[in-house]
């Protein structure tokens, strides 16, 4: 059986059902902080905080593997740093703990935000220098390097990845940076102009939710022996920037503006991160392949959104 944390986030919220259709529901615990979640399978309550909590949940179900997405993204953990060091960082040691204890495999969700400003920005290399400026940064680079140790000194099998920005039709994502690509979606589709918090030529690495959902279950599935890497791999699917979605956004709404009123939080963040990923060692190691590029990821956008925003007359019955 199956543990996801964080299950009611932006990556959760699309993962527990893919893992749901692929294994089953009946093998798939979702967990997160709120005490019950509507009509979504087998569900916990947990607070990765609590270390009795998790032996709890993965004694009960005998959980042979976890997809740790709990945490604070970037510009929330920069609002509250030492809250984002306990959740990030103690919650992540608290699962490789019981990991090493109970004998699961953990997958942990890195990011381009575990590199900062002396990162080479274009094609960053798997390898390089990571000298992350944010606490977000701080807990993925410790986080990175914590699983690596659990790996080489317990031979715990955690395996994990460098997520750009990630664009989903789902859930919303909580407190990040690269959100303005979800937000601008959704203004576009429902005729709303849209305030973008970072500037027009702002370039990030980005990837649409089906392809993130597809490379973390097909890196934990791969065989161990051509790993190179556990903690993390470098993956992305585009490098884009907020004009430059605009453009292929009227391309389904012609009419949407966007007004450019910058977050200098969020600015100094985006400016600090990488702008393009170099992901040869995925495509090599296990054969991460993204089948979405900026076109076919608007018009898969619109094409849910259109769905989703009309769906709610239809329940007026
Ligand atoms: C954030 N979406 O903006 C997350 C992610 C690479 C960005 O870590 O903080």
């Amino acid at each position: 059986p199956i543990l996801v944390t964080g299950a009611l986030g932006q990556i959760g919220a699309e993962l527990v059902p893919a893992l749901q259709e692929r294994y089953g529901v009946e093998r798939v615990v979702a967990s997160d902080l709120r005490p019950c979640a509507p009509a979504i399978g087998l569900y916990e309550r947990l607070d990765c905080t609590e270390p009795q909590m998790i032996a709890d949940v993965i004694r009960r179900y005998d959980i042979g593997r976890v997809y740790h997405l709990a945490a604070l993204l970037s510009a929330v953990a920069e609002a509250r740093p030492q809250d984002a060091w306990n959740v990030n960082m103690g919650g992540l040691r608290n699962l490789l703990e019981a990991a090493r204890r109970f004998g699961c495999q953990l997958f942990f969700p890195s990011s381009i935000a575990a590199f900062g400003p002396s990162t080479p920005r274009r094609r960053t290399p798997q390898v390089t220098i990571q000298r992350p400026i944010t606490i977000y940064g701080v807990s993925k680079l410790a986080g990175e390097l914590l699983c690596d140790y659990y790996f080489n000194r317990f031979g715990v099998d955690v395996r994990g990845l460098r997520l750009p920005g990630l664009v989903s039709a789902g859930a919303a994502p909580g407190g990040g940076t690269t959100d303005y690509a979800v937000e601008m979606f959704h203004a576009a589709v429902r005729g709303e102009r849209y305030a973008c918090f970072l500037s027009a030529n702002t370039r990030l690495d980005m990837m649409y939710m089906p392809d993130a959902i597809s490379a973390i279950i097909e890196l934990m599935e791969a065989d161990a022996a051509p790993l190179r890497y556990r903690n993390a791999y470098n993956v992305t699917a585009m490098s884009i920037t907020p004009v430059e979605l605009v453009v292929e956004i009227r391309k389904h709404a012609p009419q949407f503006v966007v007004d450019f009123r910058v977050d200098p939080l969020r600015q100094s963040i985006a400016d600090s991160w990488p702008q393009s990923l170099d992901a040869n060692a995925a495509r090599e190691d296990w054969r991460f392949a993204p089948s979405f590029d900026l076109a076919a990821m608007t018009a898969d956008m619109f094409a849910r959104l259109s769905a989703k925003i009309a769906a709610p007359k239809d329940d007026g019955l």
